[in-house]
C-alpha cells in the first residue's frame, strides 16, 4: 500500500496477506503477472479485503483529496466521493462485446473483433499503471458453496474502485476458499487512464471469460464484478448452462398466514428496483401481519431446483443505489442501512458534513456545496446533487435483509415482474396468460430513459428484460433460452406480471402514489398465486380491479384508478405497431412465438374494441 517503499520490480508484492497469493491458482498467478508485466505499476498489492486494509485505503484516498470524510456523528466510517465531471454513468456508445462472431453479439451491442480489440487495448494499457498501485482483488459472486457461484479477479489502479468492490462483493478468505474449487474464474482489468471520454473502452470477451475497461471509474463501468461479469459475461455462461443472468431485484413476502412467497423484478436502470425490494408495507399491513425482505435489488441469478422449481440467489454483496429520490418518506428502510460505512458517490454536501440530494426529506439547504464542488443555492438553476448520484454499501447493514441472503440453495421464485417508465398506455399492473406471453411482455418492455446511462433523459426505447444494456449475446437468442427454460420448467415456472407505477395525468403528474402503495400490486400478486385474488381478463392479460387493489383507502380520485386501469386501443394499436417493427430487427433469429404473440394481442385488442369492453 502507500506505506510500501517505491519499487523498481513491476512484479514486486504486497499486502497483508501472503496466503492470499499462494492459495490461487497457478493460471490466476500468470494472469497477474502478465498483466503488471503490460501496465509496469510501481507496486502490486493482493487485497484481502480486512477491515484494516480498508481502513489505510481511505486514509490514502483522504490526503489525496479523492475522499471526503463526513460528519462522524451523524454518519461514521462514511465518505463522498466526486468523480471526474465526464465520468458520471455508463457508457453503453463505448460498451463492446467481443465474441469470436460478429453475429453472436446480436444488433442490440456494438461488436468488435477480440483479436482486434486485445491489440488496441493493449497499447492503451501498456505502462497505463506506471508509478501507480495494482490492486489485484480476488472476489466471490454469491453465497458460500453455492452451486451458482463464481469467482473472479479484478485488476484495477483506482483504490475507489477499490473500495466499491469490497462492498459490492464477497472479498477475502470466502473467496479465496471458493476460488481452489473453482474450475474457472473472470479475469477483469481496469485502469483510470486519464478518464478521457475518448478513450474510454468497456469491452467484454466472452470466450475468454475476460473484460478490460479503460478510462471510467464510475459503477457499472468500473466494478468489472457488477454489469460485466454478473450480467453480461454471466448472461452467456447461463445461456450455455442452463440458468438465468437477470437485472432483477428479489424480494420475500410473508403474508399474514405465515406463508412466505419470493418475488423477482426486472426494471430498467433507475427505475425502482431497490425501492421495491426495500419497501416496508403500510401501517395496516404490517398491523395485520405482512412483511418484507430484501434479498437483492439488482441483479439475480435463477436456475432449477430439484424440485423443478426456479431458484434465485443474489451474487453481490451490497448495494450500489440512486440517492435521489431517496427519502424516510420514500425508502427508509434505505436510509437506514446508510447511516454508517457508507461511499456516497457525486451527491452534495451540507456544512455540517453531511449529505444531500434531491428528494432527501425535509426542506433543501440554504446553502451547501454541490456534487461537482461547486457552492450551491436552492435557486441555482443546478441540481446538487447528480442524478445518477449513487451510494455503496453492504447489503449487510440493511435492516430488512433476508434470512435466506447467505443461503446457497437460493429461494424458490414464485412470480417475475416487469416494469418501466411509461407516462401513457401501461396500466399499473395486469398478469400474463403464460410463460410464452411473459416471455413476450419481457421482450418487448419499454421504458424511459433515465440517468443511470449517458445520453437524452426520458427518450422512450426498448429494453427488453431490462437487459438491453446487459445481455452478453443476441437478443433473439436470449429470447429463445427464455422460452427453453419455460419448456424445462413448465407448469413450476414463475407466473408473470408487468407493472407501470409511472403513469401521468395531463398535468405531468404520476397517478400512482408509489413506493409504499405499490404493496397493493405486491398482495394482489400473492393472492392470485394463491388462486385468491379476482382478476379480470382484458387483452393484455389479467388486471386487478379497483376494490381487489383496495384502492377505496387511497384517496384517489376515481377517473385516477380508472386511467390507472385503462387500455386505450389507440395508444394500444400504436404500441402493437411500435413492438412489430422492434421485433422485426431480430428477424433472422426471432422467435417466431414472439411475433405469433404481437398478432394476437392486436387481434384481441380489436376483438374488445368491437364487443365495446375497452
Ligand atoms: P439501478 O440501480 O439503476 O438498476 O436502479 P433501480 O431499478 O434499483 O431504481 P431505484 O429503486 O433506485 O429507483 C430509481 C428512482 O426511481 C429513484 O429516484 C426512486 O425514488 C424512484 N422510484 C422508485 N420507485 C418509485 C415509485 O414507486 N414511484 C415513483 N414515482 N418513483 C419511484
Ligand atoms: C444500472 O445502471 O442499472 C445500475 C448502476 O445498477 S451500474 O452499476 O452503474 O450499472
Ligand atoms: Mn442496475
Amino acid at each position: 500500500m502507500s506505506s510500501s517503499p517505491p519499487q523498481a520490480n513491476p512484479s514486486a508484492q504486497t499486502g497483508t496477506s501472503p496466503n492470499t497469493r499462494q492459495s490461487l491458482s497457478a493460471q490466476a498467478m500468470q494472469w497477474v503477472d502478465s498483466v503488471a508485466q503490460l501496465t509496469r505499476p510501481q507496486i502490486v498489492h493482493w487485497c484481502t479485503g480486512s477491515a484494516d486494509e480498508a481502513t489505510r485505503l481511505r486514509a490514502l484516498m483522504i490526503r489525496d483529496g479523492s475522499l471526503v470524510p463526513l460528519n462522524e456523528a451523524a454518519h461514521p466510517n462514511s465518505f463522498l466521493a466526486r468523480s471526474d465531471v465526464n465520468d458520471v454513468a455508463r457508457v453503453e456508445g463505448r460498451t463492446f462485446i467481443c465474441s469470436r462472431q460478429e453475429s453472436n453479439a446480436g444488433p442490440s451491442n456494438n461488436w468488435s473483433d477480440p483479436v482486434y480489440m486485445q491489440e488496441f487495448l493493449g497499447k492503451l494499457f501498456h505502462g497505463c499503471m506506471r508509478g501507480r498501485v495494482m490492486y489485484v482483488i480476488p472476489y466471490l459472486l454469491g453465497p458460500v458453496g453455492s452451486p451458482l457461484a463464481q469467482v473472479g479477479i479484478q485488476i484495477t489502479d483506482s483504490p475507489y474502485v477499490v473500495a466499491n468492490i469490497c462492498l459490492m462483493t464477497r472479498v477475502g478468505g470466502e473467496a479465496i476458499d471458493e476460488f481452489n474449487r473453482q474450475p474457472s474464474f473472470v479475469r477483469g482489468l481496469h485502469s483510470t487512464g486519464n478518464l478521457d471520454p475518448e478513450q474510454r473502452y468497456i469491452c467484454h470477451f466472452p470466450d475468454d471469460n475476460l473484460v478490460m475497461s479503460f478510462s471510467s471509474n464510475y459503477g457499472g463501468n468500473a466494478l468489472l464484478a457488477k454489469k460485466c461479469h454478473a450480467l453480461r459475461l454471466a448472461s452467456v455462461s447461463a445461456r450455455r448452462e442452463g440458468w438465468l443472468a437477470e437485472h432483477m431485484m428479489v424480494l420475500g413476502i410473508t403474508s399474514p398466514d405465515g406463508v412466505k412467497t419470493y418475488i423477482a423484478g426486472a426494471f430498467p436502470s433507475s427505475c425502482g428496483k431497490t425501492n421495491l425490494a426495500m419497501l416496508v408495507p403500510p401501517e395496516a399491513d404490517l398491523r395485520a401481519g405482512w412483511k418484507i425482505e430484501t434479498l437483492g435489488d439488482d441483479i439475480a441469478w435463477l436456475r432449477f431446483g430439484d424440485d423443478g422449481r426456479l431458484y434465485a440467489i443474489n451474487p453481490e454483496a451490497g448495494f450500489f443505489g440512486v440517492a435521489p429520490g431517496t427519502s424516510r418518506a420514500t425508502n427508509p428502510n434505505a436510509i437506514d442501512t446508510l447511516r454508517e460505512n457508507v461511499l456516497f458517490t457525486n451527491v452534495a454536501l451540507r456544512e455540517n458534513g453531511t449529505v444531500w440530494w434531491e428528494g432527501l426529506d425535509g426542506e433543501p439547504p440554504v446553502a451547501c456545496t454541490d456534487w461537482t464542488g461547486q457552492p450551491w443555492t436552492p435557486d441555482c438553476g443546478r441540481p446538487a446533487a447528480h442524478p445518477n448520484s449513487r451510494f455503496t454499501v453492504s447489503a449487510r447493514q440493511c435492516p430488512c435483509i433476508s434470512p435466506d441472503f447467505d443461503n446457497p440453495a437460493g429461494v424458490p421464485i414464485s412470480a417475475i415482474i416487469f416494469g418501466g417508465r411509461r407516462s401513457t398506455t401501461m396500466p399499473l399492473v395486469f398478469e400474463a396468460f403464460n410463460w410464452q406471453h411473459g416471455t413476450y411482455l419481457g421482450a418487448t418492455l419499454t421504458s424511459e430513459k433515465t440517468a443511470a446511462a449517458a445520453g437524452k433523459v426520458g427518450q422512450l426505447r426498448f429494453d427488453p428484460m431490462a437487459m438491453l444494456p446487459f445481455c452478453g449475446y443476441h437478443l433473439a437468442d436470449y429470447w429463445q433460452h427464455w422460452l427453453e427454460m419455460g419448456r424445462r420448467g413448465g407448469a413450476l415456472m414463475p407466473r408473470i406480471y408487468h407493472v407501470n407505477w409511472f403513469r401521468k395525468d395531463w398535468g405531468g403528474r404520476f397517478l400512482w402514489p408509489g413506493f409504499r402503495e405499490n404493496m397493493r400490486v405486491l398482495k394482489w400478486i400473492v393472492d392470485r398465486l394463491r388462486q385468491r385474488g379476482t382478476g379480470v381478463t382484458t387483452p393484455l392479460g389479467v388486471m386487478p380491479t379497483g376494490q381487489s387493489l383496495e384502492a377505496g383507502s387511497l384517496g384517489l380520485a376515481p377517473q385516477a384508478l380508472e386511467e390507472l386501469l385503462a387500455v386505450k386501443p389507440d395508444e394500444w394499436y400504436r404500441e402493437v405497431d411500435r413492438r412489430e417493427e422492434f421485433l422485426a430487427r431480430f428477424s433472422d433469429r426471432l422467435p417466431p412465438e414472439l411475433l405469433a404473440e404481437n398478432e394476437a394481442l392486436r387481434q384481441r385488442i380489436r376483438d374488445a374494441e368491437l364487443k365495446g369492453t375497452i
